[in-house]
């Protein structure tokens, strides 16, 4: 088995400094250029200034790299072989050479391979809308059932029949924690109608939730939601609206399955005119800072064992 760990990355993880894994799927699939790439260093820029080091993960030519330099991020958002990768496509990509945007499942895999134990990123997949028919639900999930990773997010990416992803994470036994809030974020908007599992009011107690998962071998992720912030928030009625036109647009072009979420989220992009894009931007860069704070506390709580 071969995984490319960068210098620092490798260093980090030596020392048992916090390190938190972020996607490309988001990079080559989720936002258009140069918004992606600048957005993707970025983000590694506000966990470095939170005291954490970033890894952003892909696979170029077939080899798996946890710590992307800048030149291997924009290639993954030029390259025109790169393909969409979950579980699924874990074996085709490293098997036969291709390169390979991560996506949440996909990046919980190799971080978890390279024994990180934190990941960021903007919003997780789920269950689509109208997934009682057509069995559309991401391999996020699955994943966050099994694999030790934990993910911090904006929610479920607001295209996804919440509800029902809910209810699966419930099966799967994945604790979905909203830091600061009683109800589920919804990606570009702060709320829903739904609860989460526990309201945290602190990175410390998050810190806490996912030690003792990790201490009573209850394998799988912790989901934790961070609501973006009100003033960078949509109109929930607006942002709703878009999202029911993109879908019925996907769905009179027939796209389906994977191609499904970055159609939807391009979409989305065109008929807010670049307002969807700019909450997406802003909530990753919020993610990132609740992300490095709770591996910070994490490794606090570990040092004192
Ligand atoms: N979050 C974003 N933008 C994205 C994604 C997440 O802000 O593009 C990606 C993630 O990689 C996630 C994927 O795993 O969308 C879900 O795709 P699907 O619904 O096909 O499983
Ligand atoms: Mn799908």
């Amino acid at each position: 088995m071969n995984i490319k760990i960068s210098k620092e990355v490798k260093k980090a993880l030596k020392k048992g400094e916090p390190v938190i894994a972020l996607e490309s799927t988001i990079i080559s699939f989720g936002m258009p250029y140069p918004q992606n790439v600048e957005t993707a260093l970025n983000v590694e820029k506000v966990i470095r200034d939170n005291g954490a080091i970033p890894a952003t993960i892909g696979i170029i030519n077939g080899e798996p790299i946890i710590g992307l330099t800048k030149e291997e991020i924009e290639y993954l958002a030029h390259s025109k072989k790169v393909r969409k990768c979950s579980r699924r496509d874990l074996p085709i990509i490293l098997g036969t050479n291709l390169d390979g945007a991560t996506t949440v499942s996909g990046t919980m895999i190799l971080a978890h391979l390279a024994g990180i134990e934190f990941f960021v990123t903007g919003g997780i997949g789920g269950a689509h809308k109208k997934a009682n028919l057509s069995f559309d639900i991401s391999a996020d999930l699955e994943e966050l059932a099994k694999t030790n990773v934990s993910v911090i997010c904006a929610g479920p990416k607001a295209i996804l029949d919440l509800g029902l992803t809910m209810e699966i994470l419930e099966t799967k036994g994945v604790p979905v924690i909203g830091y600061k809030t009683d109800y589920l974020p919804a990606f570009y908007t702060s709320t829903s109608e739904f609860k989460v599992d526990y309201n945290a009011k602190n990175p410390l107690e998050i810190a806490k939730i996912i030690k003792a998962k990790r201490d009573y071998k209850l394998d799988g992720g912790v989901l934790i939601t961070n609501p973006i912030n009100k003033k960078d928030s949509l109109d929930p009625e607006v942002i709703n609206k878009v999202i029911n036109e993109a879908i019925l647009d996907m769905e009179k072009e027939g796209i389906h399955g994977k191609d499904e979420t970055p159609y939807l989220l391009s979409k989305i992009g065109e008929l807010t005119k670049g307002d969807s894009l700019e909450a997406n931007i802003k909530l990753i860069l919020s993610n990132a800072k609740l992300g490095a704070k709770i591996a910070i506390e994490y490794k606090k709580l570990n040092e004192e064992d």
